[in-house]
């Protein structure tokens, strides 16, 4: 039996699906990667520079622009047949739970309802200091690499931060307890376009092996299984989410 036709009929037996997402699953929206070593947003940039709170606080306008210019980019471009079809599937299973390492709004423009992100929301800066949300609009136009300064807290005149989980912050507590609790009474998972590269999110899929379920990788390359309850298809999500959830 072809690996795509394995993977409808797991899903077929399914009831209780979680949906865990990276990168990968934006990036035929026109949104990049991290790590692709061409067109990934690190290609060109350290991530110590850029990802973490001592970064921001050595440098606020190369960290605020870059994540502004981010921001910006997120609110030119759509959901894309995958977000689409993970979004059309909640209608198909019992239960759907969809966790999400990407700080884009794309599953919930896409239709899908309570997403857990477990490493924040680019459309929710607060304040570094005190933690309070700002309402920042978004700018119109802004390049890669364009530095900027962040708007100042009007409680207590600290610098605006983006809203995602930098390394070395702890992933938030409550997103963290539901995703390990979908993920543990789950009987699939389907890990779409991530690297598992970090931790803790990237211990999940292990983590619903572990209990019994399957788990189903969706990622243009290849992907090393190890157990018998662990599929890998090759191709990208856009394409082959659509086939695999029709
Ligand atoms: C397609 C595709 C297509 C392409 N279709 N696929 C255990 C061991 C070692 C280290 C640690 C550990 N536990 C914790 C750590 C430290 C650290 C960590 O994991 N470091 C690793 C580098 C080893 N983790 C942390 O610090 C975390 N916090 C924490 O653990 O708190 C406790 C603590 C407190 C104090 C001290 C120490 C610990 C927080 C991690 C936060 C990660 N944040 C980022 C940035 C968010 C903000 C932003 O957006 O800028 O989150 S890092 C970045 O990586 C981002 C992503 O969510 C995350 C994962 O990346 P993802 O999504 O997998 O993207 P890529 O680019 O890696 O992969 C894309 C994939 O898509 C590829 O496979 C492509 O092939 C594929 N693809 N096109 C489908 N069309
Ligand atoms: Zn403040």
């Amino acid at each position: 039996m072809a690996d795509l036709d394995r993977a409808a009929a797991c899903l077929a037996q399914a009831s209780r699906v979680v949906v865990f997402t990276g990168a990968g699953v934006s990036a035929e929206s026109g949104i990049a990667t991290f790590r692709d070593a061409q067109t990934g947003l690190w290609a060109r940039f350290d991530p110590q520079r850029l990802a973490t709170p001592e970064a921001f606080l050595a440098d606020p306008e190369l960290v605020w622009g870059w994540y502004e210019w981010r921001r910006a980019r997120l609110a030119q471009v759509s959901p894309n047949p995958a977000h689409q079809a993970i979004a059309e599937l909640a209608g198909q299973v019992a239960q759907l739970q969809v966790v999400t390492q990407n700080v884009d709004d794309l599953h919930e423009r896409a239709g899908s309802r309570s997403v857990i992100h477990l490493h924040g929301s680019i459309q929710q800066p607060r304040c570094f200091d005190c933690a309070r949300p700002m309402a920042i609009p978004v700018a119109e136009v802004m390049e890669n690499g364009q530095r900027l300064a962040p708007p100042r807290c009007p409680l207590c005149n600290g610098l605006a931060r983006p809203g995602v989980v930098w390394f070395g912050e702890s992933v938030p507590q409550q997103a963290w307890e539901a995703a390990w609790k979908a993920v543990s009474t789950c009987d699939l998972l389907l890990s779409v376009g991530t690297s598992g590269a970090v931790y803790p999110a990237a211990g999940l899929p292990r983590r619903a092996l572990e209990q019994g379920a399957r788990v189903i990788h969706v990622n243009p390359e290849p992907v090393s299984i190890h157990a018998p309850g662990e599929l890998a298809l090759t191709g990208k999500a856009g394409q082959l989410l659509p086939r695999l959830l029709a």
